[in-house]
């Protein structure tokens, strides 16, 4: 049975701003404070769903979240009207206005955890939407993403609302979870990918729980033979790889990491996953791992080499397999070396370098724009086409963002009623050319 994956990206919002909101996001961290260009943010973010629509990967959208979220502001006990409150908030905590417009939600990969139908025996396509709950303005996304997952994924997918926040069941979706399968994306193995436990790291916080990833494994009714926890390196947690997709990819049969993505008690796990893929797939698991002397772990950061985008498709009945990698990575020696020799080895037909400068300084690149959800070619059909990429879509979008986005944006300037109502009013547009209701709070 063919299991192809979709892939669920979201327009960067007209509030895009530098927070520095990223908890062990380097590059969050560095650019904290400096101005955004959120028309360039969505546009670039347009251009590389083109590219991936254009290979024949079938490409959903979603609109931003509305953002400022003045429902989240009233909880935290301000009030007055919303032109009062932005000034009062601006002046009394800027951190909590920049939580409340983030549009963080545009990295759609910790959305959702996600898992197909052909992994389980009952036949269940089941995602859970994450909590997200080691960070305060990414913990506001998860309500209004189940409601937008559920209109997308009505009558295919059981979405599941997000676990119970709180310290132990911190969990941040598909970036830390991957699905390997054969070449027909059936009957996968869900790898989940967790930073607590000892060994801790000493500087940050590890964002995704054993425990959330046991629950998740759980709900969706995984065989636990075909369920697999990887430990994160606490070094590569410290370095900045706050995710495990900054430090891993896989697509399929292959998987690629660091060397220092997973911690050593990992090595069994990963002995028992290539096992498994053989028995399950009949043949083995192509696992590449890129040294510290090929790649430094903070160069792996720094480009986001492990955070470029695979797909696949047919072209004439051939597979055809494209990575699309930041062009940081082209502009670096040693990642450059690296995609090259894939290529050249035939693990890649394909590279594309997307330019995604917008996102890049917020600490996401083209892997964590978008969610993947593997579908069957029937539940592939179901989808609402209101949301699909189509030249239209594009074009259309293209317009309500040229039109209505600015160019750059301070968090000075989200204290501007007149500025918070317009990305309000264009969050309406945007959604309403998707299909979707906008939700005003
Ligand atoms: O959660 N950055 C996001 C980046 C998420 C990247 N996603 C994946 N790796 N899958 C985060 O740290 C920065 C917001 C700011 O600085 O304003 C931020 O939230």
């Amino acid at each position: 049975m063919t299991v192809i994956e979709a892939q669920i990206d979201r327009i960067v919002g007209p509030t895009h701003h530098f927070g520095g909101l990223g908890v062990g996001n380097v590059a969050s961290q560095l650019h904290a404070g400096q101005p955004s260009n959120p028309r360039a943010a969505a546009i670039q973010g347009l251009d590389k769903m083109r590219q991936v629509a254009s290979l024949g990967v079938p490409q959903w959208i979603l609109p931003p979240q509305p953002r400022p979220d003045f429902g989240f502001l009233r909880s935290l006990g301000f009030s007055g009207s919303r032109s009062d409150l932005l000034q009062f908030v601006m002046h009394d905590s800027p951190l909590l206005l920049s939580a409340a417009t983030s549009c963080s939600a545009m990295w759609t990969a910790n959305a959702a955890t996600v898992t197909a139908s052909t992994d389980t025996e009952g036949n269940l396509p089941v995602m859970t939407v994450a909590n997200l709950s080691a960070s305060l303005h990414r913990s506001i996304e998860s309500s209004q993403t189940l409601l937008e997952l559920r209109s997308l994924f009505r009558g295919v997918f059981d979405v599941r609302a997000a676990l119970p926040g709180g310290a132990l069941m911190r969990d941040e979706g598909a970036a830390n979870h991957m699905r390997l399968s054969g070449l027909d994306g059936g009957s996968g193995l869900n790898v989940f990918v967790y930073g607590d436990g000892s060994p801790e790291p000493q500087c940050y916080w590890p964002r995704q729980t054993l425990a959330a990833c046991q629950a998740i494994a759980r709900g969706h009714v995984l065989e636990a033979q075909n369920a697999f926890y990887l430990k994160q390196h606490p070094d590569a947690i410290d370095k900045g790889a706050f995710h495990n997709d900054v430090v891993a990819m896989s697509h399929q049969n292959l998987l690629i990491h660091h060397e220092w993505a997973f911690a050593p008690e990992s090595d069994g796990e990963i002995l028992r996953l290539q096992q498994r893929f053989k028995n399950v797939t009949g043949s083995p698991l192509q696992t590449l791992c890129v040294k510290s002397h090929e790649l430094t772990l903070e160069d792996a950061i720094t480009t986001y080499l492990f955070n470029s985008q695979i797909v696949s498709c047919f072209v004439s009945g051939q597979p055809v397999r494209t990575v699309l990698c930041p062009i940081q990575v082209q502009q670096h020696q040693e990642a450059n070396a690296i995609v090259e020799r894939w290529c050249d080895q035939g693990v890649f037909d394909a590279v594309h370098f997307v330019d995604l400068g917008q996102s890049m300084d917020g600490g996401g690149g083209p892997a964590c724009l978008r969610l993947r959800v593997p579908c069957r070619e029937d539940e592939l059909g179901r989808l609402p086409v209101s949301a699909a990429w189509t030249e239209s879509l594009d074009a259309d979008l293209r317009d309500i963002i040229s039109e209505r986005y600015c160019c750059k944006l301070t968090l000075m300037d989200l204290a501007d009623i007149e500025f918070c109502e317009q990305a309000l009013e264009t969050q309406a547009i945007l959604a309403k050319r998707l299909g979707q209701q906008a939700v005003l709070k």
